[in-house]
């Protein structure tokens, strides 16, 4: 018995908006569709976020279903849930629609019972719990799971009274697991818990394997219930994705490895990671003055890429002009991000006010899912100003780099709690308040 398991593909993700980074997150699901294809195996999982956005534009739907057609063809099926950046607060999603064209089998809790060759239904409430089933030759294999829920769901419904195993089964879910996620970033503080919605004693027992999603970064660990996985994106997420890390030690630059991309293939419940040759992404931290920085940035080019897309953190204590590394690193994609000490404070030079100090938080939740660089979460903000930040599931928690934690107090909002609804299109505009 052997699988694919895949998560976090993010089709139509135009990074840093540029249109030919959304086609290359398309190009790698289509090497991990393939590539699972000529392992043979028996099914393919897709553990959420196939998407980047719960609205995909008709190119992007297009990008899936001539992907999607491959297995299709070969008669191997998929299981999916749906992620928080794609499941949709309306009936249907994407992935229904995917699933009537015969592409996909979607699991979880439905509204109607489902039964055909793949899926079998149970009643669980006023809901069904559709279940994937797979024969394969003597074995049987169930394949239960959920879409994204949030933490506040979590705290009125326990995955243990929903889900009980039996034989050979797997769980898929697209969700932060707080001793996972401190596993591989170490110890969040308790202010910034928006990193996990799930604990380990949340997570039913009884399943030959955990099938994880939303962490975009590559993690297999094993607890006493048995072996969890989240096989990352397909492609870099952002700069704390990096394939290396160049760190300025004061005389030389010390280069950290980062992260591999790519999937697993999982055979008998044993996974193997298959790596998928994506973009380069270079993050260096260089603190020096301008005749350093210029010689040592000469000498590092030389390592880096033509096609990476590279960050340069640069400071010093006097400023000077970095306008000339472009010309020195020509990479196809540079950010400079410059901090000065000597220019600290001076109005207009990049010092912004403490953000706690002016918004409540849902505005500054509502800042930052407005800044992000394609902006479509406008259900996620409607929802926020409706309900209030306690209600609301969070639709960016993997933002930022899979657990690069946002330096954002969470503070309990207080008496009513959107301050200024009707400002909304103004602050999403950059426009004035009043
Ligand atoms: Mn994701």
């Amino acid at each position: 018995m052997k699988f694919a398991h895949i998560a976090d593909v993010h089709l139509g993700f135009e990074q840093y908006r540029l249109p030919y980074r959304a086609r290359e997150f398309a190009r790698s699901f289509e090497e991990a569709v393939d590539r699972s294809i000529e392992e043979g195996v028996d099914f393919i999982l897709i553990v959420g976020d196939l998407f980047h956005s719960s609205r995909p534009s008709p190119g992007t739907i297009q990008e899936a279903l001539e992907v999607l057609e491959k297995p299709k063809k070969a008669g191997i099926p998929v299981f999916a849930i749906e992620g928080n950046h794609d499941r949709t607060q309306r009936k249907v999603s994407a992935y229904n629609l995917l699933e009537r064209l015969g592409l996909l089998h979607l699991i979880g809790l439905r509204d109607e019972r489902v039964e055909n060759d793949f899926l079998t239904s149970e009643r669980l409430g006023s809901k069904y719990l559709v279940r994937g089933t797979v024969e394969t030759g003597r074995r049987s294999v169930e394949i239960h799971g959920i879409k994204y829920m949030s933490a506040a769901w979590f705290e009125k419904n326990k995955l243990t009274e929903i889900f009980k195993p039996e034989g050979d089964a797997i769980l898929m879910l697209h969700q932060g697991i707080k001793e996972l996620v401190e596993k591989m970033a170490g110890i969040i503080p308790d202010s910034q818990r928006d990193y996990f919605e799930l604990r380990m004693k949340d997570l039913p027992k009884g399943y030959r394997y955990y099938a994880l999603g939303h962490i975009h970064r590559e993690f297999v660990t094993s607890y006493d219930i048995g072996t969890l996985v989240y096989p990352g994106s397909l492609q870099r997420w952002d700069f704390g994705d990096y394939e290396v890390r160049y760190r300025w030690n004061g005389r030389s630059f010390i280069p950290e490895a980062g992260t591999r991309k790519g999937f697993y293939i999982v055979e008998d419940f044993k996974p193997r990671f298959v790596e998928l040759k994506v973009r380069p992404f270079v993050d260096i931290k260089l603190k020096a003055d301008e005749e350093t920085a210029i010689r040592e940035l000469q000498r590092l080019r030389e390592k880096i890429p033509r096609e990476a897309f590279v960050r340069l953190d640069i400071s010093w204590e006097k400023p000077y002009d970095v306008s000339g590394f472009r010309r020195i690193l020509e990479v196809e994609h540079l950010y400079v991000r410059a901090r000065f000490e000597g220019k600290k404070g001076v109005p207009g030079s990049g010092g912004l006010p403490e953000p706690g100090k002016y918004f409540t938080p849902v505005e500054l939740k509502t800042i930052r899912l407005a800044g992000e660089k394609d902006f479509n979460e406008v259900d996620a903000v409607i929802e926020l100003f409706l309900k209030g930040e306690e209600e609301t599931e969070p639709t960016l928690t993997d933002e930022k780099s899979a657990i690069k934690v946002e330096p954002v107090e969470r503070v309990k909002p207080e008496g009513p709690k959107p301050k200024k609804p009707s400002n909304i299109l103004a602050w999403i505009g950059g426009g004035d308040e009043d």
